[in-house]
């Protein structure tokens, strides 16, 4: 650590940048953060990505000389990159005569505020923002994160927050679809030095992924360093697999009979299903052989209690929520939910529930929307989403109505949505397009107006997300922000009081205290602090139900609320084996194209920092060596990966574990280092090759972006 100096402040506070949510040690100098490091000071947890990004990136982050200062409105065509410097009144005076008119002439849900994954405080004022003014049009990535494991959580045990018991040691762990050490621990709040604990202890391990993930901290040696099983399941198929383990583990007596009979409704009907389909069928439709489906079954259904790691490769599929309902029914009938040591409902920390201020009661509910682009996508409705896709063709085709104005805020949709070239098409299209943001983007780059936003550590915020964890955390200012940005949540305050909105404040900040009421604190109290935690809901002898907030007061294997949005209370082997393209899309494009997160980048941020640069140069598609000589590409080589739906091009890396039929590829990519080309958009974007159009996921409106047809060539 660096030497304290007259002037230099040390401070604590929270990486934002994945779920471990790391306490992080840093020095303040004047208007610089010079010093960011693990905080092994006050105890609190500091697990650390093996590669450190976090620290890295906010000292990068908050010193970039690229950072947006000043807002821009567009002089030239869109994407062309001719800016005029405005004033913050110009800027928020259009944007509200703009919103006016637009409500006027077209009615409120003419108007799409679209949302990214919450930072601090942002995310829920945008949800706020567009409820109180009406419009049931709010945009957020939910169609292809998170609402999919934590709305199957919710039908199962009547919590989204089902995470592991972080402080009790699991016998066995099964990591499926998830990369935790890469992406910051799980949906289900596995913090790193845990999980390396119970390795130590000797829990036994299975990986169910495409690809051989790292699963041992690089410092560390004095334990197995392996799974005992990998499982290469073929793209997209997970809910078809865990089916298969389901029918494995009952039909060879491994489920958990004591807690079915006491805690849990519905066993009888699973018992049914499983005869619908043969171990063969399995087979053929996840490529796994038998012998893996057993080991699988036994390791996690014999070694009580075990915590299963599910990630986000399960939720974008056509079949993505069943898939996750799938495997939190496996979770219940081996009796690994509500125990110690096994996974544990739990109880948000005490703060205003996110939900109460997206929807305030006092304004009309958008979850019963009549009028919303995306109403036909239940579970998106109720979790106060639309799915992107529907943005994009209500812009492009016009159905069922277009939506004229579209406020973008923490997202990057030319990059992140699926089918890239249409999301360009509606870039262009639509009438009038504002973008908060810190660095100009491919997305920023087809504004009328861009503003620039203050991140974390630039003012006082709360970080609540991701809400199935029940964390609340402060990030305290530490340096001004650069230029004239403001904070996202000053800039919507501002635009809703020109607006007249009610619901408000006259200084966004108050909100703060408003988020933590129930603490019983206010921001200024709660700072020092820093983090208030959940606590745990295990079954005791007194109160069986009492963790399960379920319509039955019991684990719901049978789920009847989902009769009630047209979806099976169990799952069908049927549905979940359902696949989005047919046989027929693979004549010309043979191979499998799937995709996992960067362990150096938070999804498409943050290609401007050299500290990540410098660990990533560049997007890596990985193919296995027999596939690479069949279509004459080499290890080292730029190649093409191409679809129906286009191409896009990436470095290959020869990989002996890939399955030949499969393509791994790189997501999130543009080059800010390219502006004449608007930053590669259209080049190195794995979305110029994926499909949005229907089918869909019925309930959550999740588009098929695991297992799609393509081809390579140099
Ligand atoms: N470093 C870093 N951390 C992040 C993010 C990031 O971009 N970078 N993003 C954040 C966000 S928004 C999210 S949603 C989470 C996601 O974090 P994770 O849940 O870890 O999700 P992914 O990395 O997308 O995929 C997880 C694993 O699934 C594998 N996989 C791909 N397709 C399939 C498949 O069809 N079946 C199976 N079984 N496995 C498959 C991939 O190889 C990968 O190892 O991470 C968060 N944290
Ligand atoms: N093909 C394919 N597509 C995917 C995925 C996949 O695995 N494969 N993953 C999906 C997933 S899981 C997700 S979560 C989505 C994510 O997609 P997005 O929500 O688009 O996420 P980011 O790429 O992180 O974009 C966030 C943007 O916000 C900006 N930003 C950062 N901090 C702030 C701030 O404080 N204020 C403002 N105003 N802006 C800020 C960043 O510069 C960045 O441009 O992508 C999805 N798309
Ligand atoms: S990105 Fe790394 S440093 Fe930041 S919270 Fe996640 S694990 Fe911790
Ligand atoms: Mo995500």
């Amino acid at each position: 650590m660096e030497k304290k100096g007259v002037d230099v402040q040390e401070v604590f506070g929270a990486c934002p940048l994945c779920t471990n949510h790391c306490s992080i040690y840093m020095n303040v100098v004047g208007n610089t953060v010079p010093v960011a490091e693990r905080d092994d000071i006050t105890g609190l947890p500091s697990d650390m990505c093996p590669i450190k990004k976090g620290t890295t990136t906010v000292i990068e982050v908050l010193a970039h000389p690229d950072r947006l200062k000043h807002p821009l409105k567009r002089v030239g065509d869109r994407g062309e990159g001719k800016w005029e410097r405005i004033s913050w009144d110009e800027a928020l005076d259009t944007i509200a005569d703009k919103l006016k008119e637009c409500k006027e002439l077209y009615g409120p849900d003419s108007f799409a505020m679209v949302l990214g994954e919450p930072k601090g405080m942002e995310f829920a004022f945008g949800q706020r923002f567009g409820t109180i003014f009406g419009t049931s049009n709010v945009f957020t990535p939910g169609c292809y994160c998170g609402v999919q494991c934590g709305t199957a959580s919710s039908y199962t045990f009547g919590s989204m927050n089902v995470n592991v018991d972080w402080e009790g040691g699991p016998r066995a762990i099964v990591i499926w679809g998830n990369n935790p050490l890469h992406t910051g621990g799980s949906f289900k709040g596995m913090r790193a030095q845990r999980y390396y604990k119970a390795l130590e202890n000797g829990a036994r391990l299975a990986v169910v992924d495409v690809r051989r993930i790292d699963l041992v901290d690089p410092d560390r040696t004095d334990w197995n360093e392996d799974a005992e099983l990998w499982v290469k399941p073929r793209p997209g198929s997970d809910g078809a697999l865990a089916m298969g383990v389901i029918k494995y583990i009952i039909e060879n007596d491994l489920h958990d009979k004591g807690y079915i009979e006491k805690y849990t409704v519905g066993f009888d009907l699973l018992a049914e299903e499983i005869k619908e389909f043969t171990f063969d069928d399995v087979v053929r439709d996840t490529w796994v052989p038998f012998e893996q489906i057993a080991h699988l079954a036994r390791l996690y259904a014999e070694n009580r209690p075990a915590w299963l790691l599910w990630g986000n490769a399960l939720e974008q599929s056509v079949c993505a929520l069943q898939t996750c309902r799938t495997i939190s029914i496996l979770t219940a009938i081996t009796g690994n939910v509500g125990v110690k040591g096994g996974e544990v409902v739990v109880n948000p920390a005490p703060m205003t529930r996110p939900g109460r201020f997206y929807l305030p009661k006092e304004y009309k509910d958008r979850r019963v929307p009549e009028n919303s682009v995306g109403r036909q996508f239940k579970v998106a409705m109720k979790s106060a989403y639309v799915p992107t896709q529907c943005l994009i063709d209500s812009i492009v085709d016009e159905e069922p109505y277009q939506i004229k104005a579209a406020w973008v805020i923490l997202n990057n949709p030319l990059i992140t949505y699926p089918e890239a070239k249409k999301v360009y098409e509606a870039l262009k299209k639509i009438d009038f397009l504002v973008v908060n943001e810190i660095f100009m983007t491919p997305t920023a780059a087809m504004a009328d107006i861009v503003l620039p936003a203050a991140t974390f550590f630039e003012h006082e915020d709360i970080g609540y997300w991701p809400a199935w964890f029940g964390i609340c955390r402060t990030y305290q200012k530490l340096v001004n922000p650069p230029g004239e940005a403001k904070p996202d949540i000053t800039i919507m305050n501002e635009v809703a009081k020109r607006l007249e909105l009610p619901g408000f404040w006259e200084d966004a900040h108050e909100s703060l205290d408003y988020m933590l009421e129930p603490s019983g604190s206010t921001y200024k109290e709660f700072k020092n602090a820093r983090y208030a935690w959940p606590t745990k809901d295990y079954i005791t002898e007194k109160n069986a139900s009492a963790p399960f907030k379920t319509p039955s007061g019991k684990v719901e294997i049978y789920a009847e609320p989902l009769k009630q949005i047209d979806a099976n209370p169990i799952p069908t082997y049927k549905e979940l084996s359902r696949t989005r393209f047919e046989s027929e899309d693979f004549k010309d494009y043979p191979l499998v194209l799937t995709n996992a997160k960067e362990e150096a980048y938070m999804l498409s941020m943050h290609r401007m920092l050299k500290g990540l640069r410098n660990i990533t140069d560049q997007p890596y598609v990985r193919l296995n060596p027999k596939t690479a000589k069949e279509y004459v590409v080499k290890d080292g080589e730029l190649i093409w990966i191409e679809t129906a739906k286009g191409r896009c091009q990436q470095r290959l890396i020869e990989d002996d574990f890939v399955d030949p039929r499969v393509v791994i590829a790189a997501f999130g990519w543009w080059l800010p280092e390219e502006p004449e080309t608007m930053f590669a958009w259209d080049r190195v974007n794995l979305n110029m090759v994926t499909d949005s159009g229907p089918p869909y996921d019925p309930l959550s409106g999740s588009v098929q972006l695991k297992g799609i047809p393509c081809r390579v060539y140099k």
